[in-house]
This record gives C-alpha cells, sequence and structure tokens, in this order.
C-alpha cells in the first residue's frame, strides 16, 4: 500500500504552514468582537482591599471592566482538579478552590484579579493599565524545597504548613529490610528544575454566547475540545457540557500546557455573555510566563542498595513536587503516577517511593512533555551513575547486570506497573553501537590534549503512555472519492493529519490522499481524551481501527443488498466489497453514493492499557574547564516505540523532545526572587531556550518490539526524547568532570555553575 504503516510520508499539513495559510487561533476573528487584557497582581501574596475601576471605564474605547464578583454565575466560578489523590493515611487531599479570577487574595505573581474588555486590544491594555488594586501585601514562599519547613508563610489555610498531599507507593518495610542487608547504598539529593513551556504560539480565546440558544463557544488552541469543554462547564461557567462547544484549528505547540481550562478561557465566555459581544484575548509571552501551567520542580532524595556484584536491591525516593499556588486540572496525578516508574527498567526487588505535594506563591504547576517520567527517568539515571562510581564499576556494565531481561515479560516492578514487552538489554548494546562508545576513549584522548574534559552519559528510560481518558472516532464516506475521519485527539505539530491517514489508508486500502482527519469542533463527536502523554496514536489508532470495523461490517449489509446476496459472502479488500467467488464488487465510494442511506462508522473505547516506550540516549559532551562551557559533540537515542506508523515524524519527535530535554538540561530554569517573590526569568532575556547552534545532529534509531496491549502493536513516542535526554546529559557532564573533582551539579548546567563547581573542587 502506497503509505501505508512503516512509510516516511512527508508530512501533509507542512504545505499549509510553509505557506502561512495555518490556521492559528490569533487568526480566528468573530464579528462585533471586544478585546480582553487582564489586570495581573504584582505581588506574591496579597489582600486585595479594594479594586477601583473608574479611571479605566471612563477611558476612550473601554467598554467594561469585570471583577470575580461580576462574571461569576451563582454557582461560582471555578477551575477544577480531575485527578485529586489520597493522602497515605487514608484522607483525601485539600483541593482549595481556584477561582477563575482572584477575589479577596492573591497568590502568585500574575494572578488575575479583573478584566478590561475594550473596543480595541490597545485600549483594553490602557484600560488595564488604570484600573487600581489596593493590595496590602503578605510574606511569600516561592521554594519547593524549603516551603514545608516550620515558619514558612502559608498559602492556603486549608493545607497547614503548605502539604497538598503526602503519599507513597511500594513496600516501606520490605525495602528498610533490604537497606539494612545491602552491601552498598548510594545517596543522592537533586532537584528536577522548573520549567516554562514555551510554545512558538502564545494561548488565545475568543468566548462567544448565543443568548437564543443559550449557548456558549469556545474558539481556542488546546491539546483536547473535549477536555477543555468538560472540564469549563459545569465548574467555571456553571452549565451543561452539550452547552459549551470548544473549537480549535492549528495549534503552534502545545508540549502539555495547552491541555488545560484557565481563568482566560472561562473569562472570555462569561464576558461575552454579559457584553452580547465575542470577546478576544491573546496572551503577551510575558503573560505565557506569569499565567500558563509551569512544570517539574522537584526536589528528591534517592537512595540505591545493592550487593557486592552490583545488584540492586531497593531504592528508596522521597520527593517534594511544587504545585504552585493552586492545584491544576491533573498536578497530583504526575508526580504520583511517575512515582510507580522509578526504578525501571532494571530489576528492584524492593521500592518505596514517598511523593509530597508542596504548596508555594508561584505560577501553578502541571504536566509538561513527560509529564512525572522524566522526573523519575532522572532520579534512576543519576542513581545508577553515582552507584557505578562509588563502586568503581563502569556504568553500562553496571546496567547490563540489572536490566530486566525479555524472559521476564510480562513483568511486574516493585511498584505493581506490569511491563508488557521491551528487550532493554539489546537495545542497550544498539544505543552504545549508535553512538560508537568504543570510539570514546580515543576521542577522550584528542579533547584532554587541547586542555579540555570529555565525557559520555547515558540516560536509560522507560515510560508508560496515558491511558485514562476515553475516545472516539466516526468515519464519513463521501462519495466524491473521500473518508473524513473525525477523531479525539488533537495535533499540536505532532503531524497527525499524515499519520493517521496513513493509518486509514492501510486498514481500508484507499489511497493516503482519500482520508481526511478534523479534529476542529467539540461537536462532531461526543467525547475525546486530546493529545497528551503520548497516548494518541495508542488511543487514536485503536478506535479508528474500531471505526473501520464498523464501516466494513455495515458496508458489507449495504453491498449484500447491492449485490443481490448475503452479507457473510462479501470479502472487503482494497476498498472493494468483494461477492465471494465471483467477479462482481462495489466500491466504499459507490456504496456511499446511494441517496438512501448515510455510509458511517463509529468507534469508542473508555480506557486504554498502557504501553512501554523505552529507549537509550548516549550525550557526549566536552567542557571547557577554563570557562565552564559546554559542547554537545555527539548525542544519540534508540527508542523502541513498538510499531512506528511514520519513521521520519518519529524521529523528529524524538529529536524535538531531545532538544528539549537538553533545554532543561542545559539552561531552562523559573527563577523566583526568594524575598519579592517575582518571577526573575519571565521573558526570553531571561529564560534560556535552547538554540540551533547548541545542538550536534542527533542520530536516531528505532527498535520496533510491538505492545502485546493493543491490536496494533503501537506504543508512544511524542515524550521519549524529554525523558531520555536529561539524564543522557547531566551524565556525561559528571563523567567529564570526574577527574577534575566533581561528582554533583544539579540542572540547568549554566557555564557559571559548572566553573564554580571546578574551582570548589579544587579548593577541597
Ligand atoms: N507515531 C508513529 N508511530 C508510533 C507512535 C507515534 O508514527 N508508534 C507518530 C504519531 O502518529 C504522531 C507522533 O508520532 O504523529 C506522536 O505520537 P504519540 O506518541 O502518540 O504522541 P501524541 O501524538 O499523543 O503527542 C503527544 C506528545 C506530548 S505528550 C507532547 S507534550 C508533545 C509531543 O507529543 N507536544 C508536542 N510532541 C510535540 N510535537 C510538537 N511539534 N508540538 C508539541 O506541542
Amino acid at each position: 500500500m502506497k503509505y501505508g504503516v512503516g512509510q516516511s510520508v512527508p508530512r501533509v499539513e507542512d504545505e499549509r504552514f510553509l505557506k502561512g495559510e495555518g490556521v492559528f487561533s490569533n487568526d480566528l476573528t468573530r464579528p462585533g468582537e471586544a478585546y480582553a487584557c487582564f489586570v495581573r497582581s504584582p505581588h506574591a501574596h496579597a489582600d486585595i482591599k479594594s479594586v477601583a475601576t473608574d479611571d479605566a471605564l471612563a477611558l476612550p474605547g473601554v467598554l467594561a471592566v469585570f471583577t470575580y464578583q461580576d462574571l461569576a454565575p451563582d454557582s461560582g466560578s471555578n477551575l477544577t482538579c480531575i485527578a485529586p489523590i489520597e493522602n497515605r493515611d487514608g484522607t483525601m487531599m485539600a483541593v482549595p478552590p481556584h477561582p477563575v479570577l482572584a477575589t479577596e487574595r492573591v497568590r502568585h505573581v500574575g494572578d488575575p484579579v479583573a478584566v478590561v474588555i475594550g473596543e480595541t486590544p490597545d485600549a483594553a491594555a490602557d484600560g488595564a493599565d488604570t484600573v487600581w488594586v489596593d493590595y496590602e501585601a503578605l510574606p511569600s514562599v516561592t521554594d519547593t524545597g524549603t516551603a514545608l519547613a516550620d515558619g514558612s508563610p502559608v498559602v492556603w489555610p486549608q493545607a497547614p504548613g503548605n502539604l497538598a498531599f503526602d503519599w507513597d507507593v511500594g513496600d516501606a518495610p520490605k525495602t528498610e529490610e533490604a537497606f539494612a542487608n545491602a552491601h552498598h547504598v548510594t545517596r543522592i539529593q537533586l532537584v528536577n528544575n522548573r520549567l516554562a513551556p514555551s510554545a512558538i504560539e502564545p494561548r488565545a480565546a475568543i468566548g462567544e454566547y448565543d443568548s437564543g440558544a443559550q449557548k456558549f463557544t469556545l474558539y481556542a488552541g488546546c491539546q483536547g475540545r473535549h477536555v477543555l469543554r468538560d472540564a469549563l462547564a459545569t465548574a467555571a461557567l456553571g452549565v451543561q457540557p452539550e452547552d459549551l462547544r470548544v473549537m480549535t484549528h492549528d495549534v503552534g505547540g502545545g508540549f502539555g500546557a495547552k491541555i488545560f481550562p484557565y481563568g482566560e478561557h472561562a473569562v472570555v465566555l462569561l464576558a461575552a455573555r454579559l457584553l452580547g459581544r465575542p470577546v478576544n484575548w491573546t496572551a503577551t509571552r510575558n503573560e505565557v510566563f506569569l499565567a500558563d501551567a509551569q512544570a517539574r520542580d522537584h526536589v528528591t532524595e534517592a537512595e540505591l542498595a545493592l550487593d557486592q556484584d552490583g545488584k540492586f536491591l531497593a531504592m528508596r525516593v522521597s520527593t517534594m513536587a511544587g504545585m504552585g499556588a493552586y492545584i491544576q486540572l491533573f498536578a497530583p496525578f504526575i508526580p504520583t503516577d511517575a512515582a510507580g516508574l522509578h526504578g525501571v527498567p532494571y530489576v528492584i526487588p524492593a521500592i518505596h517511593a514517598r511523593v509530597r505535594g508542596v504548596y508555594t506563591n508561584t505560577v501553578p504547576v502541571d504536566a509538561y512533555r513527560g509529564a512525572g517520567k522524566p522526573e523519575a527517568a532522572y532520579v534512576t539515571e543519576r542513581l545508577v551513575d553515582a552507584a557505578a562510581r562509588e563502586m568503581s564499576i563502569p556504568p553500562e556494565v553496571l546496567r547490563r547486570r540489572n536490566f530486566i531481561q525479555p524472559d521476564q515479560m510480562p513483568y511486574q516492578t516493585a511498584t505493581g506497573v506490569e511491563i508488557d514487552s521491551g528487550d532493554f538489554a539489546s537495545l542497550f548494546e544498539q544505543g552504545l553501537e549508535l553512538a560508537d562508545r568504543d570510539g570514546f576513549a580515543a576521542r577522550r584522548t584528542a579533547s584532554i590534549e587541547r586542555g579540555m574534559a570529555r565525557g559520555l552519559g547515558i540516560g536509560v528510560y522507560l515510560e508508560k503512555t496515558f491511558g485514562a481518558l476515553g475516545e472516539y472516532a466516526r468515519m464519513e464516506v463521501d462519495p466524491a472519492g473521500q473518508v473524513r475521519v473525525h477523531l479525539g485527539t488533537q495535533s499540536q505539530g505532532q503531524g497527525h493529519e499524515t499519520t493517521f491517514a496513513q493509518v486509514v489508508s492501510e486498514r481500508l486500502g484507499i489511497p493516503f490522499e482519500a482520508v481526511q482527519l478534523l479534529y476542529q469542533d467539540s461537536e462532531t463527536l461526543p467525547g475525546g481524551g486530546g493529545t497528551m502523554g503520548s497516548r494518541s496514536m495508542v488511543s487514536g489508532g485503536t478506535v479508528v481501527h474500531r471505526a473501520a470495523d464498523d464501516l466494513v461490517s455495515k458496508g458489507k449489509e449495504l453491498a449484500a443488498t447491492a449485490l443481490d446476496d448475503q452479507p457473510d459472502h462479501i470479502d472487503f479488500t482494497d476498498g472493494h466489497f468483494h461477492l465471494r467467488d465471483t467477479n462482481r464488487s462495489v466500491s466504499l465510494f459507490d456504496l456511499a453514493a446511494d441517496p438512501d442511506h448515510g455510509f458511517e462508522g463509529e468507534g469508542s473505547c473508555a480506557e486504554f492499557p498502557a504501553t512501554f516506550p523505552n529507549g537509550v540516549h548516549i550525550c557526549e559532551v566536552e567542557i571547557d574547564p577554563a570557562t565552564g562551557k559546554i559542547s554537545i559533540e555527539r548525542f544519540s537515542a534508540v527508542n523502541d516505540c513498538g510499531v512506528v506508523v511514520n519513521p521520519m515524524i518519529v524521529e523528529g519527535q524524538v529529536q524535538g523532545g531531545v532538544v528539549q530535554g537538553l533545554g532543561q538540561a542545559l539552561l531552562e530554569h523559573c527563577v523566583y526572587d526568594p524575598v519579592s517573590g517575582q518571577l526573575l526569568t519571565g521573558s526570553f532575556m531571561d529564560y534560556g531556550l535552547p538554540r540551533a547552534d547548541m545542538i550536534p545532529d542527533i542520530a536516531v534509531d528505532q527498535r520496533e518490539i510491538p505492545t502485546v496491549n493493543n491490536d496494533m502493536g503501537f506504543k508512544g513516542v511524542g515524550e521519549a526524547g524529554a525523558t531520555g535526554a536529561p539524564p543522557a546529559l547531566v551524565n556525561a557532564v559528571l563523567n567529564g568532570l570526574a577527574d577534575l573533582g566533581v561528582t554533583d551539579l544539579d540542572m540547568p548546567l549554566w557555564p557559571e555553575k559548572i566553573w564554580q563547581a571546578i574551582q570548589a573542587a579544587k579548593a577541597a
């Protein structure tokens, strides 16, 4: 089949993007629209004494100023968390309210307090500048590592000591015993730095209200229109999900942050209802830093117990996970679900991991590419390298001694995760070969001769794709020769229009060009889980197959009528229904031409068994000891995402993810001022993103080990790069600096930090 599964089909969406014909949120306008600008808190923590709006309302072009009291329906208007968790003691965590505009108190810099609606964006902005909010500043806390300490300012009275939840997984007594009997114990402490997701396209939204139908419509680039609809409808708008339509077009990157409902979404809708006009808002880049969910922010202590041969006996982890000032949609799920993935893909008989959620006066934290898995892989791989160094065992040898083996599949980890497939040991050797591990010694010698340090680092990972949300697909056959596929997932750059067309083309035996993927409108399907957790190909592929099965079975009935025979005498191949043992057939498209009947197939699934993408990333760096500057010389990645639909797209996904992971390891960090609570890295002048000249060619290879957890054998791939790259880079730098006496560094590895560490080691 031309352009079926397994082929590197060029991305069909790229022509539109390259010609500037994409339709992003800010390209959309609605007739009669007005514009919103938010008044945001300049304080990290403060009581709101009063909000004076008269000056703003007197300005030309200002139509209205709304606070929470003006907008909120009787039922209130809040953002929800759909993943609250139970504490270790069996009580439920308290989830404080998250009003769409702050009411009596602000809890982070950027917390929205009011919205100004203007005839133009400038009028709204001028109005926002003249809304006078009288604040009484309160002491704030912005550091996750110290927020639980006695005497820290308290963010929420209902969470004494800033503890959002206290959760654990695994067997504490068994782990304790294994540590007591261990030959060697390695202990590390590390920080997983807080990140600001940085999509090219900032968030934007238009709210509209049809007073006749009493129905809202939200136009917003997002990662899943049904997720947004369901999260906003009752909690934030006080309506049923069917009374909110969400439209989304092209999306210029999401990386997690565009999954969530935000106050701005609810505010433009509620303001549109009050004003009787659509209300349009586009975030400035500064607002992206202050209002989009941030990521990671873990402070962790981890220990590994080993026997005299370097076999892993037990692992113990304790993490403080920053939640920010409010609990986001999935926030508690991110560090806890992934805590079950500590220690993979190694055999570790006893594991205990504790996670404490921590409130601070900072922007809320939620899922970001990898969503907990990069954090868990980073802990594991830093620990393994530290143990290797302490026991004088080469890091690759230590890993080889501990991999879960293929004949142990399905393998249940000590935290209860059941892994269905994978050949970690042989994939590892493939990775070492791709990285030319054998040639490293000579390259290192050459670097040292030039006065440079050189290191090679390994980042092994195993992820778990997200299976919790349901998915729907509907296929319509257009007699003009097209199959339109409505799907509940939503591309933000992953190339779904191409890859799903490949899957449908192969399944139905119709030309690739005959398939059109549609995901703009929440009303075309009852629901959908959106794009997150590397779930789209696994979940979307499953329901697309089911819809195709439904289409074929309905088609057999119709073909039987058309061919005067019985459905069970009809076979379906190559887009045609054939009457068995005859040369008579009718095509899918001809059947659909009958005006007496429509021709559709539907597929749905409530949840999906997880799949376990895995791989090894290997990074080689040269470090200038005189300046602390790192140069990434080589990067290779071998990944197993099961059956590959489009090798070129998979390679691009891995490369993009690797660059994001290297960004975290090298540069990115949200820095809050410890006294004022200001976000000091609130623009790209201060928040460092990786740049093209820092990244070498990234060599990517695949290992196709099909999962048995779905019919197609697909595992996910979208988050692989961001998971493998950080430990590979940090382990490479520590490997390179070992001779200089540096054994510990926290991300991001800014040159100054490296230089300081070298000087401190020299002085010691
Ligand atoms: N694919 C494939 N074969 C497989 C698995 C996947 O060809 N065995 C293809 C898919 O068809 C899809 C792409 O690879 O085109 C990624 O698929 P998948 O792993 O299912 O992940 P999702 O499509 O669900 O994407 C989500 C994932 C996440 S969680 C983030 S965050 C992320 C990412 O993907 N954000 C991105 N990649 C991104 N890429 C871009 N350009 N922009 C983002 O915001």
